[in-house]
Parts: C-alpha cells; sequence; structure tokens
C-alpha cells in the first residue's frame, strides 16, 4: 500500500497553518469599527490598518454536521483610545457547539459572555487552553505589545452569529488604565 504525504502543516511555534485548504482572511480596522466604544478615537486611525488575521483549514462546507475547523487567529496589539485591540467575537449559530482556544504567543484575555450577558474575562498566555462551552460568546483581547497568537478549533456545523453582539455588544470592555489592562462595564 502507497503511504501518502501530508498535505497540510502547522507550525507550532508561529501558529501559521501552511498548505493545502489554508484560507486566510483579514480584518482591519474600518471592518470592525462597531466593536470599539470610542468613535472619536476610531475615527481617527487608519481605517486600512490591519486588526486580525485568522488562518483556518478549510476541509468542510460550513454547516457541516460532524466536521470539525482548526485555525489560527493572530491579532495585533494596539489600541482604540483606551481599549485594547479586540476580536469581533460571536456566539455560534447553533448555539450548543463549544470551542477550543488555545494561546500559542502573546498575552491577552478571553471574554466569554452567556445569553443573560454575564461576562467571565480570562487571562491567556502561552499553553492556556480554554473550552468554551455552547452558549457561549467569545471574545479575544489583546493586552500585550505582541501579536496573540490563538489556535481555535470548532465544529463545521457551528456558523458564527455576529448579529446578537453588533445588537448589544460585550458587557464589558478591556481597557488600559494607568497602564494595566481593567475590565470595566459598558
Ligand atoms: C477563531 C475562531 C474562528 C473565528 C476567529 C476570529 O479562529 O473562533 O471561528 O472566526 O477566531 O474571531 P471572530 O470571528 O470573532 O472575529
Ligand atoms: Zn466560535
Amino acid at each position: 500500500m502507497n503511504i501518502t504525504e501530508s498535505k497540510t502543516f502547522i507550525n507550532y511555534s508561529t501558529g501559521i497553518l501552511k498548505g493545502e485548504n489554508v484560507i486566510e482572511s483579514v480584518r482591519k480596522l474600518g471592518d470592525i469599527k462597531d466593536i470599539y466604544t470610542d468613535k472619536k478615537a476610531i475615527n481617527r486611525m487608519d481605517q486600512d490598518q490591519i486588526a486580525y488575521k485568522v488562518q483556518m483549514h478549510n476541509t468542510e462546507n460550513e454547516g457541516k454536521e460532524g466536521g470539525l475547523y482548526i485555525g489560527t487567529s493572530f491579532l495585533y496589539p494596539g489600541r482604540v483610545g483606551d481599549e485594547y485591540f479586540m476580536t469581533k467575537g460571536h456566539y455560534h449559530q447553533k448555539r450548543d457547539t463549544a470551542e477550543y482556544y488555545w494561546c500559542i504567543s502573546g498575552e491577552g484575555i478571553l471574554l466569554l459572555m452567556d445569553e443573560t450577558e454575564n461576562t467571565n474575562a480570562v487571562k491567556i498566555y502561552p499553553g492556556s487552553l480554554n473550552y468554551i462551552q455552547g452558549n457561549i460568546a467569545h471574545r479575544l483581547v489583546n493586552t500585550g505589545e505582541n501579536i496573540l497568537v490563538i489556535g481555535a478549533c470548532w465544529p463545521s456545523d457551528a456558523g458564527h452569529d455576529y448579529g446578537s453582539i453588533a445588537e448589544h455588544g460585550f458587557s464589558v470592555s478591556v481597557k488600559s488604565i494607568n497602564g494595566k489592562p481593567e475590565v470595566i462595564s459598558r
């Protein structure tokens, strides 16, 4: 029997995915301006500045039951006013589906919010592994000075619900107060 070659690769120290079925998307500040609380500050910034990139191994059609995706998020360091750069954040469209996030490099906070808007803020750093239960919205915040690199694995039928976050936002913001991250009610 023939032994076949692997076609996709992951670099454990950088999180970079390479090879077959790897796709990459980019979110610029202008694409996500609504998530920031300081509207004046975001409008003064370069709307083409990259906030984060996401790579994923796109093996299944989105919505396929029983499949998995793996991806890496590269969230740049920076602030909009006092608020640290963050991902859009989402619930899963199919609410009761879970996800793993693990930190490859950098430091930050993972915000986890349930549907009653109770939010937990979890410190993340290289090696930290977080299991995100179903029905929990998740957002990454980069509180460090380097790129926050996060691996993720989620079901291919989970989907992304950004609408609920766009409407209500997260119940907290992570801001730099006297040079230190603080989680503040919005
Ligand atoms: C992780 C996964 C992806 C998600 C990405 C960016 O890689 O959770 O499903 O798309 O982070 O997060 P968001 O979609 O909230 O911008
Ligand atoms: Zn998710």
